[in-house]
């Protein structure tokens, strides 16, 4: 659970200056750096440590931070958390010279009790030891063994497309909650005609207390009590005439979890909760039973000096471009983004589809590899939906983008891809268990995974919303605007014929130098990126089974060194990487703001051309 600072339970954020060193040889652990680091520089956290330092840049390795910091007396009856929001990629915690824990993987939090280790009145060391080596056993992989020798390969050396910062890239922060504790809570909607019901589930840990359980918003305030069996209640609130949460209207209640014991409050929890259903009917996406069209793009969490620290201000401006360019959406490519975002798309009404970082899966290079990653993607998706689970902005998950099928480089060469491989077979079974892992997680989402243009349809089929991402006028056909059309409106019409689901276009886009033209459009400037996705826009606004678009990306990011990447970067932004809008933004502002003004006129399509345009 998100720390929560209230009368009963308390947070130190220990964002700040930590001492700062690398370990390229793997001494530390020996040398004992975790009693104390000698030798340091002063590094900013939460940030990735690449480019606040010249010789950081590319450095992937094993480095380690550390900070003094005091704990309040008062917490002395308390039990003492330290919580890492992201250490990316592999972490270990030392609070006064003892391990107190670690964790695997970059984006998703973790919490160790660290009750036993404080010091009270005196100062208190944590160190911590992060290395971001690129592995192929690791989620996403690096340094994957390629054909070609390594003939055009980027540096670093990423299975994915934007670049690995690394460090600690989110808050660390003490908490500190009652010796009996909520240790759960979920809140799952329905809606029943007017009438939202709030399914409360609350789990406590170590005593045997009562609780209560109150929800309060528009139309009253509703309690129930909480008897614990085994640690966990249940409560249902029949909410009359709710008011249902929805971009329009993000609308939230407060549901407030307390532990009693006789007359006094022992713990207390608050929760938002968005009352809504997300569910997926014929080729439909239904948004409190009603249809509704995906608008926006993949992201990053990306942006010069801090990399993909914590940026709050930068989460605020997003989502106000995100509105300004008439968007109710995007996927968090291609990893779980920060808390604070998904707090940011409940209060904005902004539609969450929810990814772990299984980017750049392939199922050739051994069992040992494979097992290793599948390990790793059940550990985050189960992460991901205990963190996210409450969140009515998140509308889907996504187990994985572009899993990779072997004879894809035939495939595209017109070299008989078509038959199946064994490890095409492999996949077919690790992105099923990962569906279905998902499913049984949170049987109230849909759950797809993102496919590659071109890809196995029989891993497309497996998705409760197909997710296709598409590069014809791009990387295939590219500088051929209508062919790629055509192409695109053929491969659409034939996923549907023979899916019959609803189908998003995930990612679609061209890279534009910001200031570069041309007419007529040529590849690289603003006019032809505007006119790829004006195609895009055109071929789907005709097939009502095109139920989401989502232009790749929203700004421009950081990639590693390649001859793709102009500057180190993906330039298929229509904002830059400064947040400037391109020509780009100009254009899907007009299409996607108009859309809200024909929806609310009652207009036929809202994705269609508004009449003032000109083609
Ligand atoms: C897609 C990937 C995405 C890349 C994009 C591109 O999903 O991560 O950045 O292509 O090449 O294949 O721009």
């Amino acid at each position: 659970m998100y720390p929560q600072q209230n009368d009963i339970r308390n947070t130190l954020d220990l964002s700040g200056l930590w001492q700062f060193k690398l370990d390229p040889h793997e001494q530390g652990e020996r040398e004992r750096w975790f009693e104390g680091l000698a030798g340091t520089r002063t590094i900013a956290v939460p940030a990735s440590w690449n480019e606040q330092f010249q010789d950081t840049r590319d450095y992937l390795g094993t480095a380690w931070y550390a900070r003094e910091f005091y704990v309040p007396t008062g917490w002395r009856d308390q039990r003492a958390y330290l919580r890492v929001g992201s250490a990316n990629y592999v972490a270990q915690v030392w609070a006064n010279g003892q391990l107190a824990g670690g964790h695997e993987g970059g984006h998703l939090p973790f919490a160790l009790d660290v009750t036993d280790h404080v010091r009270w009145e005196e100062p208190n060391l944590v160190a911590i030891q992060v290395n971001g080596d690129l592995e192929p056993t690791r989620v996403p992989p690096g340094n994957v063994r390629q054909g070609l020798g390594g003939f055009m390969r980027g540096y670093p050396n990423t299975s994915f497309d934007f670049f690995p910062y690394t460090g600690l890239q989110r808050p660390v922060i003490l908490f500190s909650v009652p010796q009996d504790h909520i240790a759960d809570v979920t809140a799952v909607t329905t809606i029943e005609g007017r009438d939202g019901l709030v399914h409360v589930t609350a789990w406590q840990e170590g005593g045997a207390l009562d609780g209560q359980v109150v929800l309060a918003g528009e139309g009253g305030q509703w309690a129930a009590r909480l008897s614990f069996t085994d640690g966990c209640a249940r409560a249902v609130f029949r909410v009359r005439n709710a008011r249902l949460w929805s971009p329009d209207d993000p609308y939230l209640y407060r549901l407030t979890v307390t532990l009693n014991d006789g007359a006094s409050t022992v713990d207390r929890y608050t929760l938002e909760v968005g009352i809504r259903t997300v569910a997926v009917q014929g080729d439909k996406l239904l948004l409190n039973g009603q249809p509704v069209t995906l608008t926006g793009f993949g992201k990053h969490e990306d942006f010069p000096v801090h990399g993909r620290g914590l940026n709050v201000p930068l989460v605020v401006k997003d989502y106000a471009l995100l509105k300004w360019v008439g968007a109710n959406s995007y996927r968090t490519s291609h990893y779980p983004y920060s808390e604070e975002a998904m707090q940011l798309a409940d209060h904005e009404g902004i539609l969450i589809v929810d990814e772990i970082p299984a980017v750049g899966l392939r199922f050739d290079d051994g069992e040992k590899n494979i097992e290793a990653r599948a390990a790793q993607c059940r550990r985050q998706m189960q992460e991901l939906i205990a963190r996210d689970k409450n969140h009515p902005s998140v509308i889907a998950w996504s187990v994985a983008n572009e899993p990779f099928p072997t004879n894809m480089i035939r495939r595209f060469t017109g070299g008989g891809g078509e038959e199946r491989e064994d490890s095409d077979a492999i996949g077919t079974r690790f992105l099923e268990e990962m569906l279905a892992l998902a499913r049984e997680l949170d049987p109230t989402r849909p759950v797809t995974l993102v496919g590659l243009m071109g890809g196995p349809v029989e891993w497309l089929a497996l998705s409760d919303i197909v997710f296709i991402n598409s590069y014809y006028g791009w990387y295939v056909l590219g500088g051929r605007l209508d062919a790629g059309a055509e192409m695109l409106a053929q491969q659409l019409d034939s996923l549907h014929q023979t899916l019959g689901k609803p189908i998003v276009i995930s990612e679609f886009g061209a890279d534009a130098i910001p200031g570069i033209h041309s007419d007529p459009p040529e590849m690289w400037t603003e006019e032809y990126q505007v006119e790829l996705l004006r195609r895009y826009l055109d071929v789907a606004v005709a097939r009502p089974f095109v139920v989401g678009l989502h232009v790749w990306n929203f700004a421009d990011f950081k990639t590693g060194q390649s001859v793709g990447r102009v500057g180190g970067m993906n330039h298929k932004g229509v904002f830059t990487r400064d947040r400037r809008p391109k020509m780009a933004a100009h254009f899907l502002r007009e299409r996607w703001t108009a859309q809200e003004a024909t929806a609310a006129a009652g207009a036929c399509d809202p994705r269609a051309e508004p009449a003032s345009s000109t083609q």
